[in-house]
């Protein structure tokens, strides 16, 4: 094929901006036991043994486990000791945050041969509009399996991958044959498949949805296409269209290739302690460190927040949250941590605090900005210099005085992960 044609195949419905019409075919890739195989690829004395992958923190849960753990019922979410009495011989690996980003960084470039439009879902998903690159590449299946013989080559780990005419479907897809598994859907194939699937199966019906739809007597994805979309609508407002159309196995919705994403709307970070704290000076440490994670993470993608909101979770699981929003907009650790201490001094806290999250919202990008006044450039310079020593030596080698400590927080990465873009997870 001329490479001019090559290239305008890969033009994406959402830069052409137009409705997507004809068939296409999109690619979902899902990582088996990511974390868990990593940490068998690399420690070679893991392998074929039911392992689990835990964070550091003294709290902490089983993050997944291997293929070998989940048969003895070991699940995401449980305890260490809920995970020792499902599975005796139970090896606990604490997670490394930084071998999962690398390699999901090289499972996205392994995607990026096969079509630019590849969407990072979350850590160890993607999705890949392949529909350009079917005759190059010699097919659904041709390409389904060259990718997965790449990642084993490359990187000696497996995957499932779905493929069908949708994102909804693709994703449905590659969930069927875990782990290790190819699931191509054809259009004609949809109605059947969806007919006896119970609702939840389907990604966008989470426990809540699921359970208000259950009420209306609807308990499978055929029953959902079904029902009248009207009383869908009255009752669920506009995801109710939205819910018809999952029932029908029907998505328009395009793959948004990287650098393509709405830019975030509000960035923050939250953290659970080792251990309760009820001593102030102890708490003021540890929203100075948030308020550090949340401006280091504004600043590098050139935005600013009006809004702070500060949230507090107590060793009781009650929880309290509020959020401020100040004339001037801020990134600077000093400036975000004042408000978020002030939000602190009008709250009521009289019992233990297990938790404590730190955002901003109401973004602005505008880049960097050398501050007018000479009381504000103190900070800014003192900051710029922080950030410029941990480009080069990484995010633990500078602090300040008062805060000496950050708990590990690996082994658990946000749903929102991507590998750019200011809710990147900042490896440790
Ligand atoms: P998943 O794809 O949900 O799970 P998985 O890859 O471990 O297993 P499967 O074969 O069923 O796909 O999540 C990907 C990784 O994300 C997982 O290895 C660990 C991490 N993770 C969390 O950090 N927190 C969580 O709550 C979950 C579910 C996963
Ligand atoms: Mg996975």
């Amino acid at each position: 094929m001329p490479r001019d044609l090559v290239r305008s195949a890969f033009i994406t419905p959402k830069l052409k901006k137009q409705k997507i019409t004809g068939s296409r075919s999109v690619l979902h890739l899902d990582m088996d036991a990511f974390f868990a195989q990593v940490e068998q690829t690399t420690n070679p004395a893991l392998r074929g043994k039911p392992i689990a992958v835990v964070g550091n923190k003294k709290r902490t849960v089983i993050v997944t486990s291997s293929y070998e753990a989940r048969k003895h019922g070991v699940k995401t979410g449980m305890t260490m000791g809920e995970g020792t009495r499902a599975c005796p011989d139970l090896i606990f690996v604490p997670g490394n945050n930084r071998k999962y980003i690398d390699t999901s960084v090289k499972i996205i470039n392994v995607l990026k041969n096969f079509s630019p439009v590849v969407e990072v879902f979350s850590i160890d998903e993607a999705f890949v509009d392949i529909t350009g690159s079917l005759r190059l590449f010699g097919g659904k299946e041709a390409i389904g399996n060259s990718i997965k013989k790449r990642i084993k080559e490359e990187l000696n780990l497996t995957c499932s991958i779905g493929i069908a005419p949708n994102k909804l479907i693709a994703k449905l897809a590659s969930d069927m044959e875990k782990p290790d598994g190819l699931v191509i859907v054809n259009d004609k194939d949809i109605p059947g498949l969806l007919e006896e699937l119970p609702i939840e199966e389907i990604c966008g019906i989470g426990k809540k949805t699921g359970k208000k739809l259950r009420t209306l007597g609807i308990e499978t994805l055929g029953e959902l296409g079904r029902y009248p979309a009207s009383i869908l609508k009255k009752k669920f407002g506009i995801i109710g269209e939205r819910l018809h159309y999952m029932g029908l196995g029907i998505d328009e919705s395009p793959v948004v290739p990287m650098g393509d994403e709405n830019p975030a709307k509000s960035i923050g970070h939250s953290m659970t302690f080792p251990t309760d704290v009820d001593d102030r000076e102890d708490i003021n440490r540890y929203l100075l460190l948030l308020s550090g994670k949340v401006g280091r993470r504004a600043r590098r993608h050139g935005c600013l927040g009006h809004t702070v909101s500060l949230y507090v979770r107590f060793s009781d699981f009650t929880g309290i949250g509020k959020r401020h929003t100040v004339e001037n907009p801020v990134n600077l650790d000093n400036d975000i941590y004042s408000v978020a201490s002030k939000i602190l001094d009008t709250l009521e806290v009289d019992k233990p605090v297990r938790l404590l999250g730190v955002s901003i919202a109401n973004l602005i990008y505008n880049g960097k900005q050398f501050p007018l006044f000479k009381n504000e450039r103190r900070d800014f310079l003192l900051t710029d210099a922080m950030d410029n020593v941990k480009d080069i030596f990484g995010e633990d080698a500078v602090t300040y005085a008062t805060v000496t400590e950050w708990p590990s927080e690996a082994g658990v990465i946000s749903p929102a992960w991507r590998p750019n873009g200011p809710r990147r997870v900042d490896p440790k």
